[in-house]
């Protein structure tokens, strides 16, 4: 059993005057093709954000806005992963320090690195018992309620269209075999503090999608498991909106991965909802680590509505719990054996069959077959407010002899930008991206076809994507 309300250290502090080192695209697909070439299987992606995304999933980290300024933090952060939840500085003590005035700057400096980065955002959390500020805990009744409806709202509004999900209940259900709520001041002032904070949600904040988030909910039959589920199904019935659940999954020796993790979020999505690993960590070392590690990775994987998985830190001297060494970089940033469990399992995984919205296949065959030797159709995935992920874009040796090399162009709309790629090495030039093949994939015998895929980024609320494929055969 995990106790959340164990004191724990702060983070260290960051060095100051180190610049943000920032990765682009280019650098980050021409290190995926080495990579490939030393040692991933033959289809996989090299990053955890690129594999995860081939797989129509995200892969994201917990981040601490006074650890952005270090050079490497933010280059593993930038290379590895395509999703952030701010740690810290989303919750109500920090976003609304006395009542009724609201401090957004360290939020906004990492929703802001991950809007310039082409990642997206979990926001964590708008109502939670937990990390209230002093006003708030002395409050009670009615006036709480209001209090914490209006927190939502602010806070929600505030950030409305840049968030991807909120979590917004966090742990309000009871430990132990009870299946009750949690006592806690917000409980105290009625049973329907929940779905209110969800209506309210909805209202400031209607394109992101809407969370109840715990620990300790990881066994499928486990007493506080029901109790959520039942919560959830209840919503559902009613018309509460609620899209998703998140799994905190904080996994130690003895609170290790259930053997019926999979089974618990595939019941989730069944009622209708995404669910979604939030808080991932996994006390350990070595191969028994990696193997935890990996099966909750596998897991995701084979629940169709696991849209995807987020670590609680980068490396583990920055983790809450940092003597248990619980994360998938040491304190070097190494990448560790755990590290390499997930990137693997991610490149087995198969793409979920329900990805929202429904996609659109795009395809396009230029030149006609047998003049520039190979085709090319490319799929849209999936698609979010800012973003989109193509895949597959599947290339066709159209000659009659073997072609030992491909190059496919396309065109980015306007303002466009490639944040992550697998299976092909991308240069961009403006809007103009050319796609050559990785080492692995550019000899085709006649009519033998091979994939690649790629992640956009655009402005909120632009609903296009690339266009104009062509492919040349060398
Ligand atoms: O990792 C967070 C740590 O830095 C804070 O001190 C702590 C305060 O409660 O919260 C930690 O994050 C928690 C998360 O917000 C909710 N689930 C449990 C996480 C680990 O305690």
């Amino acid at each position: 059993m995990i106790d959340n309300a164990v004191p724990h250290g702060r983070p260290k502090k960051s060095r100051s005057g180190i610049r943000t080192a920032l990765v682009i695209g280019a650098v980050g697909v021409l290190g995926a093709a080495f990579a490939v070439a030393l040692s991933a299987p033959a289809s996989a992606g090299t990053t955890l954000g690129a594999s995860a995304a081939e797989k129509g999933r995200y892969f994201g980290a917990a981040v601490a806005a006074n650890h952005l300024g270090e050079s490497q933090y933010a280059a593993t952060l930038n290379r590895e992963f395509n999703m952030v939840t701010p740690e810290n500085e989303m919750k109500w003590d920090a976003t609304e320090p006395s009542r009724g005035s609201f401090s957004y700057a360290n939020a906004d400096r990492i929703v802001n690195h991950a809007i310039g980065q082409g990642m997206r955002v979990r926001g964590h959390a708008l109502a939670w018992h937990s990390q209230q500020p002093g006003w708030a805990q002395s409050l009670s009744g009615s006036t709480l309620r209001s209090a914490m409806l209006n927190h939502v709202t602010q806070v929600a509004t505030y950030y409305r269209g840049k968030i991807y999900a909120w979590d917004v209940v966090n742990e309000a259900f009871a430990d132990g075999g009870g299946g009750g709520r949690r006592d806690s001041n917000l409980q105290r002032t009625g049973d329907d503090w929940i779905e209110a904070a969800f209506r309210a949600a909805r209202a400031a904040d209607p394109g992101a999608k809407l969370c109840y988030n715990d620990y300790n909910t990881d066994d499928a039959g486990a007493a506080k498991t029901r109790a959520v589920y039942n919560m959830v199904s209840d919503f559902k019935a009613r018309g509460v909106p609620i899209d998703c659940v998140g799994f905190q999954s904080h996994f130690n020796s003895q609170s290790p991965v259930p053997s019926n993790y999979q089974q618990n979020l595939a019941q989730f999505a069944a009622l209708g909802v995404d669910v979604q690993i939030t808080e991932l960590d996994i006390e350990g070392s070595g191969t028994a680590q990696a193997n935890s590690y990996r099966s909750v990775v596998n897991a995701c994987l084979a629940v169709s509505r696991c849209t995807g998985i987020t670590v609680w830190g980068i490396p583990d001297h920055y983790s809450w719990r940092s003597s248990g060494t619980p994360l998938l970089f040491d304190s070097g940033y190494a990448k560790k054996p755990a590290y390499d469990a997930v990137l693997t399992a991610l490149n087995g995984g198969t793409p979920p069959v329900t990805p929202t919205p429904t996609p659109t296949p795009t395809p396009t065959v230029t030149p006609p077959p047998g003049t520039g030797g190979c085709s090319v159709t490319a799929t849209t995935q999936t698609q979010w407010n800012n973003g989109y992920v193509i895949q597959p874009i599947t290339v066709t040796n159209t000659r009659s002899s073997s072609i030992t090399g491909w190059t496919v162009t396309f065109t980015l709309p306007s303002g466009h930008t490639v944040t992550g790629s697998w299976n092909a090495t991308l240069t961009t030039g403006g809007q103009a991206v050319t796609a050559r093949n990785a080492v692995h994939n550019g000899t085709l015998a006649p009519n033998a076809a091979t994939t690649f895929g790629f992640q956009g980024t655009r402005a909120n609320g632009n609903t296009q994507v690339p266009s104009g494929y062509t492919c040349t055969a060398s």
